[in-house]
């Protein structure tokens, strides 16, 4: 069984509500994978961020999850697209809005590197909205490629830059069980 960390975001409707339908769902039987392939051992905080890359959109509600999972990383990409597709994602503008968004950030130290399927996640260093939430639950984790732990990695990043997009912890870990309204 693989240690995994996955990012979460939505800035589209009920945000909280479409994080913790994408939890629900990711221990929720598939068509492509029973319902014992995942097993969600640690839950994040409750992060709200500005927007990064494109700007012209709502706030984020960002938080990270720590997975164990049977599945190979592309079983598990299929999951999460099924997954996204369920809760009414279409894909338009590149960075731009969407009422969810998972992304596998680790795997262990595995390294991927296909087309459609990059892990370490490419940009995993470069922001801090996924940083700070996955700094709190797996300081230690290490990055495979760069060879830094994600506290390191964080440190850096937040070293390096002056007017960095707001990251405001909102809410803590129990976020993900309160009850949908
Ligand atoms: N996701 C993006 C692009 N920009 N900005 C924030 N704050 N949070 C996100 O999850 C996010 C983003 C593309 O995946
Ligand atoms: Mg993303
Ligand atoms: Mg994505």
């Amino acid at each position: 069984m693989a240690d995994v960390y996955l990012g979460l975001g939505s800035n589209v409707g009920d945000k909280a509500v479409n994080l913790r339908a994408a939890l629900w769902l990711l221990t929720s039987p598939s068509a492509t994978a029973d319902s014992e392939s995942v097993t969600i051992w640690q839950v994040s905080s409750l992060y709200r961020t500005d927007p990064v890359g494109y700007l012209d959109q709502d706030w984020f509600l960002n938080a990270v999850v720590h997975i164990e999972t049977r599945l190979t990383p592309r079983e598990l990409l299929n999951k999460l697209i099924a997954i996204e597709r369920k809760l009414g994602r279409v894909r338009t503008v590149r960075n731009g809005p969407r009422i969810i968004d998972l992304d596998i950030l680790l795997w262990q130290d595995r390294i991927v590197c296909e087309d459609d399927l990059v892990i370490p996640h490419p940009r995993l260093h470069e922001r801090l909205f996924v940083l700070e939430p996955l700094a709190e639950i797996a300081p230690e984790a290490r990055h495979p490629v760069l060879g830094l732990s994600v506290a390191e990695c964080l440190a850096l990043l937040a070293a390096g830059c002056e007017d960095a997009p707001g990251v405001f912890r909102i809410d803590g870990p129990g976020w993900a069980a309160a009850p949908t309204r």
